[in-house]
Parts: structure tokens; sequence; C-alpha cells
């Protein structure tokens, strides 16, 4: 592969309701999307990083200038043949996770549509079994105002055939919460995410939790701190899922080694790419560790790269994919994912690559700045 041309274009887009989460409130998502032009196809990518670095330390700004300054010149020169190659290219780069992924998601997909297969055939490649054709999701619903708002959103979303609810607790709005949903809706799937917001002091409130039948708890303690989480694991007894200290391989090699969570969320943004989340999936598959895919609001870029890792056969969770009304009121691309309402499940698009098409005009509507190299 060579590598003609990249265009890089900042957008913004209005999400349908603010996201509340305990590291901050979100109303427009600004995500970087990347165009890889070579001979003759092009692919794209979707850079999930945030305006403020309230997740993860990359925000819309660095991953900008670590793709511009840094990881685009390098892609242009010279040759490779595999995403993997391009992968190990971008290594020279520390960290930046966020930024490297939105290179990796279209040369993954450049290189599906040479072998004329979709995304999900062309991860799958390695496994017999080939990709699922429809992946198990459910719903992300960040902080509401009062408790009461937070059930009636969540039954909207049961009518809508979600069979699986994530709530974002933070201190003060999580055991109460979290029983009320369990009183409401006894038979549900329902997990509780706190982004890093409590210490392993807080040990008594998820002990309070054990009762409740939670299917995880995601990512309590600090976002860097894999110890501590390996501390509270055996003084609970609802299943611990990592996110935001899982940012590669290693890092997931050394949380499984000191047996400090259940199961993983694995984010392709958050550890760099497709190919590293592959490499974590094969990992967590052979230590028999439940693994499910993840998501930071993305455009049906990142949706559509999304669905394509998680037909792999180790992604036994529903993934944190819903239907493109879950997010926006018109998407980028097209065309839009709607959820399979008897099962919900949303089917992985079966055209070379990514299989989505990005729509000019509202790209261009939504772009704010864009460069060419
Ligand atoms: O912690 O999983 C998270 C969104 C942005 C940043 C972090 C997280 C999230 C979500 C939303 O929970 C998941 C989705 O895209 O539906
Ligand atoms: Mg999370």
């Amino acid at each position: 592969m060579i590598i003609d041309e990249i265009n890089l274009y900042h957008v913004s887009q209005k999400l349908v309701r603010p996201f509340v989460t305990s590291f901050g409130r979100q109303h427009l998502r600004h995500a970087l999307l990347v165009a890889v032009s070579s001979e003759g196809l092009t692919g794209w990518g979707e850079c999930a990083a945030n305006e403020s670095p309230g997740y993860s330390y990359e925000t819309t700004q660095t991953a900008w200038h670590i793709l511009t300054e840094f990881l685009i010149p390098k892609v242009l020169v010279g040759e490779f043949e595999t995403p993997e190659e391009m992968s190990q290219k971008m290594e020279f780069v520390r960290g930046h996770p966020l930024a490297k992924a939105s290179i990796d998601l279209a040369i993954w997909d450049i290189a599906a549509q040479r072998d004329g297969l979709s995304l999900a055939q062309k991860l799958a490649e390695p496994f017999p079994e080939g990709p699922r054709e429809r992946v198990k999701v459910g719903v992300s619903i960040g902080i509401q105002p009062t408790i009461g708002e937070t059930m009636e959103i969540v039954d909207g979303y049961l009518s809508q055939g979600y069979q699986r609810v994530k709530l974002k607790i933070r201190p003060g709005h999580d055991l109460a919460l979290a029983r009320e949903a369990r009183r409401t809706f006894p038979e549900l799937q329902i997990m509780l995410d706190a982004n890093s917001a409590y210490r392993l002091a807080d040990v008594n409130l998820f002990q309070a939790m054990d009762e409740l039948e939670l299917v995880m708890l995601e990512q309590p303690l600090n976002y860097d701190d894999i110890y501590d989480h390996s501390q509270l694991k055996p003084m609970i007894e609802t299943p611990l899922c990592l996110d935001e200290c899982i940012t590669n391989l290693n890092k997931a090699r050394f949380a499984l080694a000191i047996d400090a969570c259940d199961i993983i969320n694995i984010k392709p943004g958050r550890v760099g790419g497709w190919t590293e989340a592959r490499k974590i999936h094969d990992l967590c598959r052979s230590r028999k560790v439940p693994v499910w895919v993840g998501g930071m609001l993305e455009t049906g870029v990142g949706r559509a790269g999304q669905l394509a890792l998680a037909s792999l056969p180790g992604f036994t969770l529903p993934g944190d994919i819903s239907a493109t009304s879950r997010y926006y009121q018109e998407d980028i691309a097209q065309p839009e994912f709607r959820l399979n309402q008897h099962d919900s499940t949303i089917t992985v698009p079966t055209d070379p690559g990514l299989g989505v098409q990005v729509n000019p005009k509202r790209l261009a509507a939504a772009t704010i700045r864009q460069v060419t190299f």
C-alpha cells in the first residue's frame, strides 16, 4: 500500500441529549475524521477524543497536533502491506492511542476493500467461524437530574428494544439509583459505570450493591490504578470491569496477571486501534475473560468499526453500540444503524470495508476545519 492523500476533518455534531458523566457534561460531540486515499480506494477513520481531557489525557486538539505533526507525515512516507505494519509504524509516538486509532481504522477499511471483504470478515480472518452477523448491544445512560427521570429514560429505551442498560454513577448518585433501577426493572440486565470517580475506601458502597445482581461495575477506581482494582475485586461480588485502565495489550496482560478484573471493556480508540483491540480480544479469549466493545459516542464511521470488532467470537457481552438515533438526529455516515427490536442487536455491515458512506453535504455542514496532506 502506498498512501496518496490524507484529508483530516474536525467535525462537531449536536447530541440528541446532553451526555453527563462523573467527568463532565457534553452537548456536542467533536470528532476528527480521517480520509486516507490509497491506489484508488478511500478508507475512513474516526478519532474518539473529546474536547476536554476528563476521560483520557487526549483531546481533540492534542489529537489534531499528533496527527498533523507526527503521524500523518510518517504514514505518507514509504510502503507497507498490512494494517499490522502500519500499527508498528506508528509506535514511534508514545501513547496517544485515540489519535493512532483514527489512522488505524482507515487503513483497515482500505485493506478490507482491497480484499473485497467487509471489515468484519477482514478482522475475523484468523477465526474459522468467521464474524457474527448481528451483535448484541445495550445503551449507556448519562446522569440525569433525578432518579425518577433516569427511570423514565430507561423505560423509553426498553420500549425501543434495548435489553441491557448501563447507568453512569458518581458520588451521591449511586446506590439509591441502582436500588431503584433494580426495584423498577427486576429482570433487566443493569450495569453501572463510575468513570473512576471512587476510591478503595468506598468499598462499603460497592458491597451494598452486591445484592442487586448487577451485570458488572465498570471502572470504579482511579483511571490509572490497576492495583487498587485488584484489591477491590475480592471484596465485592459484582463482576468488576476495567475501561480507562486498559490502554494497550500490556495493561491487559498486567491486569489479568494480578487478577484485577473479571471483564474488560475493549474500546478500539482507547487501545490505539483495531490491531491492538484484536490482540486484547485474543488474550482475553484464551483466558476465558469475557470482553465487550465500548463506545465514545462515535459517528457512524467509528460505529461501523465498533460493530465489525464486536463480530469477533470473544465478544460475548453486549456492547455500548446503540442505534444512530440514540446519538444524533442526522449522522455524517449512512445508512443509519437501527436496533433489531426483538433481540437487542445491530446488524453488522456486509459491504466491503466499513460498509458506510460519508455523506458529503453532512460532512461539509459539520466541519469546523479541514486540512489536506
Ligand atoms: O466510559 O464508557 C465510557 C462515552 C464517552 C466516554 C466514555 C464512556 C462513554 C460511554 C458512551 O459510556 C458509550 C456509547 O458510545 O454509547
Ligand atoms: Mg466506561
